[in-house]
């Protein structure tokens, strides 16, 4: 079937993303003996002139559109990203007759609700290399198709719950470097994402991952990973950003793959995320030797009890090691404070604000408030301290903010900024 595969993202918050889910989808599709276009929408002035021109030249048999940002989760003033999504539906309806469908990690929180807003014909939960190809595969057939898993179709009804997660990730091949441009990401800024896992098993209150990838972590072998770096390399990309959740679980996988890595000589200076509790410094030198450069520690608080209450599995004097160890092996650390959840004080804000500070971070961005997702301890608190109704959907972004500290965490918080060039909202 001639496919076409477009990403609705048009944001360049915190930095413009190449759109790798779509990028993952398509070498699925293609593997499937597809014939795929892709059209990524960043950058693009006009998308609706470019889309038109599309549909005209290729005349694909179906659409799929990677649904990326819901909101930006901004409490001060929430952007609404699903109505940019929802007008490349649109256009794609009108210059197009055939089916369109939605996937990505935004889509996916929300499956039902999502699909009744963007108008699309079908929705995919969940990974889609698996899930699309068997779609286009029923379609081909006039097979019908409303059982397959995650599946979601415009005006009939949920499945929830039915999508599946594959076990063995090397089943689905890793974007080739020639499957969509980069041209409008390079600059300063840009790291080829490489995703190495899914799933997380961490249970973090307020996280949406487990919605998104499951509870299992899901690993490729270190070989696949980075016998396709060296494809990139080939290509002439140096940097890489690795997606995954925590990069660092489990760790004899992370400390597996830098080892491979450095035996490979690939000449990458790469980034990632680390999940501070645990952390051995066998694993930080590793990861050294192996081109990190910079870490972006996920803490959220440097109050013991609050790291509690997020049912985080470290402490803060974890979060010094880690960000101690990382200094010493020259890896760049960034930290993230998210204030103002369940249980949040006056007192626990201070004591997190003076933790940063004796942290001596390169980069530190605070996120006033915390956005909840459906499923999570957080969004269990909050119908039980009647901040939401048991029934929002939480589609239109709802933010936790513990009563009293509003006015007052704004202002401290700016105040703070203002005496820290490398901190940030
Ligand atoms: C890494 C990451 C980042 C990195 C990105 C780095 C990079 N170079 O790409 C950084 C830190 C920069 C970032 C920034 C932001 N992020 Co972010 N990010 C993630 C994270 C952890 C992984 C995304 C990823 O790359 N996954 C790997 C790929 C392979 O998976 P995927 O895209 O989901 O694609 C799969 C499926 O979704 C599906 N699929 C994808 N497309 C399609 C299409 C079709 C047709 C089908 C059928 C299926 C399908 O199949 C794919 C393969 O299995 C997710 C959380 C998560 N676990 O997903 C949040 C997440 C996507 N981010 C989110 C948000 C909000 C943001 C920001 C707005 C935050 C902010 N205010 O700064 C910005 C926006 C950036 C932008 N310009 O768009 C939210 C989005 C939900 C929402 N509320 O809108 C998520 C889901 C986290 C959350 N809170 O739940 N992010």
């Amino acid at each position: 079937m001639k496919v076409l595969l477009v990403s609705a993202n048009t944001e360049s918050i915190n930095l413009p993303t190449f759109p790798l889910g779509l990028a993952c989808v398509a070498q699925a599709t293609l593997k499937a003996g597809h014939e795929v276009e892709c059209l990524d929408l960043i950058g693009v002035k006009q998308p609706d002139a470019l889309l038109k021109k599309t549909m005209g030249a290729f005349k694909p048999g179906v659409i799929g559109i990677s649904v990326r940002n819901i909101d930006d989760q901004n409490i001060a003033g929430p952007r609404f990203l699903l109505q940019q999504a929802k007008q490349v539906v649109a256009a794609c309806k009108e210059f197009s007759g055939a089916p369109v469908v939605v996937g990505g990690a935004g889509y996916s929180l929300f499956p039902q609700k999502a699909l009744d807003y963007l108008e699309a014909d079908i929705g995919i939960q969940g990974e889609g290399e698996e899930a699309f190809p068997l779609l286009l595969d029923h379609m081909k057939k006039g097979l019908l198709f409303s059982h397959l898993p995650g599946l979601y179709l415009y005006g009939s009804g949920s499945c929830e719950g039915n999508r599946r997660f594959t076990r063995d990730l090397d089943r689905f091949p890793l974007p080739n470097p020639k499957i969509l441009s980069t041209a409008a990401y390079e600059g300063e800024d840009f790291y080829i994402p490489v995703q190495t896992r899914r799933g997380c098993p961490m249970k973090c209150s307020y996280c949406s991952t487990e919605i998104i990838e499951g509870r299992f972590i899901r690993k490729r072998s270190p070989e696949v990973v980075v016998r396709s770096l060296a494809r990139w390399v080939d290509a002439g990309f140096r940097r890489f950003q690795f997606v995954d959740n925590t990069f660092n679980l489990p760790p004899s996988y992370a400390e597996a793959l830098c080892d491979l890595l450095a035996e490979s000589s690939c000449p990458i200076a790469w980034r990632c995320i680390l999940y501070p509790g645990n952390l051995k410094e066998s694993l930080v030198a590793a990861m050294a030797k192996a081109g990190c450069r910079e870490v972006s520690l996920g803490f959220e608080s440097g109050c013991d009890e609050m790291l509690k209450e997020m049912n985080k599995h470290f402490r803060a004097q974890d979060v010094r090691d880690a960000s101690r160890m990382l200094s010493d092996h020259n890896i760049s650390p960034m930290g993230f404070l998210m204030l103002g959840g369940p249980g949040e004080t006056q007192r626990s804000v201070e004591e997190s604000l003076a933790f940063v500070h004796d942290l001596n971070l390169d980069a530190l961005k605070i996120t006033i408030g915390v956005r909840i997702y459906p499923y999570t301890a957080l969004a269990k608190i909050a119908v039980e301290e009647g901040l939401i109704a048991p029934d929002d959907d939480l589609l239109f972004p709802r933010f936790y903010l513990e009563r009293g500290l509003e006015d007052w965490l704004r202002k401290t918080v700016e105040e703070r900024i203002k005496e820290n060039r490398a901190w940030m909202m």
